[in-house]
Parts: C-alpha cells; sequence; structure tokens
C-alpha cells in the first residue's frame, strides 16, 4: 500500500502546495466531538472563512471511507457534523480505520500526521489535549502531545483546558523538544482565560517572527512540531474562577460515571458547554477564529521566507 493510496488531498489543496502557497490545516474532532450540531458546522465554515480571508487556503482532516482526507467539501463538512457515529481517530486508530474503510474525526495527532503528509506546515485549532489531572495515576496522557515530539507542524491554539494539568503538559513538551511560543504574551493560556499561571518558552510578536522559528528549526533539521499559544481575545475572556468551578464539577462528575480513556475530554467539552449555558461554546467559537487568523497569517509569511 503506497501513501497515495490512503491519502486523498483536494485538487484546491494540492494545487495551492504545488505552487507553494500558504495553506492551514484544521481538525474534525472539534466538529463531530467537540460542539454540538449546528455550532460545529458553523464554527467549521467560519473557521474556513476567516483563513481564506488571512490569504490562505483552508484544509480540514479527516479519515473518510478508510482515507485521510486533506481538504473536505461543504457536503463532508456538514456530513461530519450531522453524524452521530463518527469515531475519535487518534495515532493508534488510523491503521485499524484505514485498513478497514472507515470513517474518523481526526484529533490534533491525526490532523498532524495527515497534515505532514500533505505537506502543511500550519494548522490552526482550540486546545491540545495534554497531561490530565491525575495522570500520575491514570498514564492518561493525549497522543497529541507525542505527536508534537515528531511530526513537522506547527499547531496555533489557545493553550490548553485546565480540564489538564496544565504544568504537567509543559514539563512533557519541554522533555521532548517542542517549543512553546507565546504568539503577543509571555504567557501560556488557559483556553477560556489569558495566563494559565505558567509561562511560555519565548514570546513572539508576529507572524514573521513565528514564521522564522519555523523555518529555522525545520531547516536546522529538529524534527518535531511547534506550539504556537494564541490567548482569546480580551474581549471574550471568561471569569477563571467561574470557569475553574465549572471544570472541577465536571471532572468530578467524569470520575463518578467512570468515564474512561478517548471518551473523557469529549465528555468534559459538552458538560461545559452544558454548565455554562453555552458562554463557553461561545468563546470557543471566537478563540478558534483568531487562532485561525492567525495561522493564516504565519502560513503566509512562512511561504514568503522561502
Ligand atoms: N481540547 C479542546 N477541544 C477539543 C479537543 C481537545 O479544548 O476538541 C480534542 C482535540 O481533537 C484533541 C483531542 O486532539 O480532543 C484530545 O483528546 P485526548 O485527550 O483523548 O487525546
Ligand atoms: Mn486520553
Amino acid at each position: 500500500m503506497s501513501l497515495s493510496s490512503c491519502l486523498d488531498v483536494s485538487a484546491e489543496v494540492s494545487a495551492a502546495l504545488k505552487n507553494g502557497e500558504p495553506v492551514v490545516a484544521l481538525e474534525s474532532t472539534i466538529i463531530s466531538h467537540g460542539m454540538p450540531y449546528p455550532e460545529n458546522v458553523e464554527s467549521a465554515r467560519t473557521s474556513e472563512a476567516t483563513i481564506r480571508a488571512h490569504g490562505a487556503l483552508p484544509a480540514t482532516v479527516a479519515v473518510l471511507n478508510g482515507k485521510i482526507k486533506v481538504g473536505l467539501s461543504e457536503e463532508e463538512l456538514v456530513f461530519l457534523g450531522q453524524a452521530k457515529d463518527i469515531p475519535k481517530a487518534s495515532r493508534r486508530d488510523l491503521p485499524v480505520l484505514l485498513a478497514m474503510g472507515g470513517n474518523g474525526a481526526t484529533t490534533v495527532a491525526t490532523t498532524m500526521i495527515g497534515a505532514a503528509m500533505a505537506g502543511i506546515s500550519l494548522f490552526a485549532t482550540g486546545g491540545i489535549g495534554g497531561v490530565h489531572r491525575g495522570a500520575p495515576q491514570s498514564f492518561d496522557i493525549s497522543a497529541d502531545l507525542q505527536e508534537l515530539a515528531k511530526t513537522p507542524v506547527a499547531v496555533v491554539c489557545a493553550g490548553a483546558k485546565s480540564i489538564l494539568d496544565i504544568g504537567l503538559t509543559l514539563e512533557y513538551l519541554e522533555t521532548f523538544g517542542v517549543p512553546v511560543l507565546g504568539f503577543g504574551t509571555d504567557r501560556f493560556p488557559a483556553f477560556y482565560t489569558r495566563d494559565s499561571g505558567y509561562p511560555v518558552d519565548c514570546r513572539v510578536d508576529d507572524a514573521q517572527q513565528a514564521a522564522r522559528v519555523l523555518r529555522v528549526k525545520w531547516e536546522a533539521g529538529l524534527e518535531g512540531g511547534v506550539v504556537i499559544a494564541n490567548p482569546i481575545p480580551q474581549e471574550y475572556e471568561m471569569d477563571a474562577a467561574y470557569i475553574e468551578d465549572v471544570i472541577e464539577q465536571a471532572l468530578a462528575e467524569c470520575q463518578r460515571r467512570g468515564v474512561r480513556g478517548k471518551h473523557i475530554t469529549p465528555f468534559l467539552l459538552a458538560r461545559l458547554h452544558e454548565k455554562t449555558g453555552n458562554k463557553s461554546l461561545s468563546a470557543n467559537k471566537k478563540l478558534v477564529y483568531h487562532n485561525c487568523a492567525v495561522a493564516a497569517d504565519i502560513a503566509v509569511a512562512y511561504c514568503k521566507s522561502r
């Protein structure tokens, strides 16, 4: 089986990449498991439109009929948003889905894999997975972190939610040599809030500086990804004490119900949206659009820096 038999890059994305034009990848777990319908489809559409408005081409990634598709049609976006039975597909799920001809919503890890196969360097999302609270006992560490260690894609995100242990997540990234850049900030953001209480490794103040770090890293042969942490815009930031309280409640419920493994993150996200009366969903959408804009700006700068 060759790479081309499991990878299907849309004509538009493929032409842009051949011409050295900027492309930004988007994940599909955020569509199928991160937000409810119809907000998920609206958010996917607005994300793509934002990337185009900033001069790059969007390429949403998903597994469809046993192929990694890079660049989805409108019908495919709606399908992923409406279907109830699309499994969340991380690295370990890929070979099975490809072999069996299945469908899957790609996480940060698998979206990075698809992007790297296609030759896309920038990827925009909401938040990355990480080391879960209680991981010293549960061993629950997202495969996203190992992917960042080895796959050469830069992920623009609003940091990580404090459903995770952010301190341990940053330690893990340091151990595996993943640079964490703050975009216009010295602080690692916590998704709904602009400051997790932890610093970033390095601050970059514009798209050109970020693009330069990527160019130098990969030209120097330093494998692996980069986290570009872009805080939620001030006007959409949530109250830290309020969201922390809601997260604590959701985590307690998760434990009580014995939710495990890959179901933990989607369970917590759904609970947060319910408990905040969709305030968190609205913040989530805004920060994703902001990440799309920044990722597109960096993709444009990265192409020019060649
Ligand atoms: N965090 C969010 N929103 C999300 C996810 C994480 O704030 O939608 C999704 C992403 O697709 C991420 C995945 O890659 O959850 C991580 O899942 P796990 O913790 O099971 O690796
Ligand atoms: Mn996990």
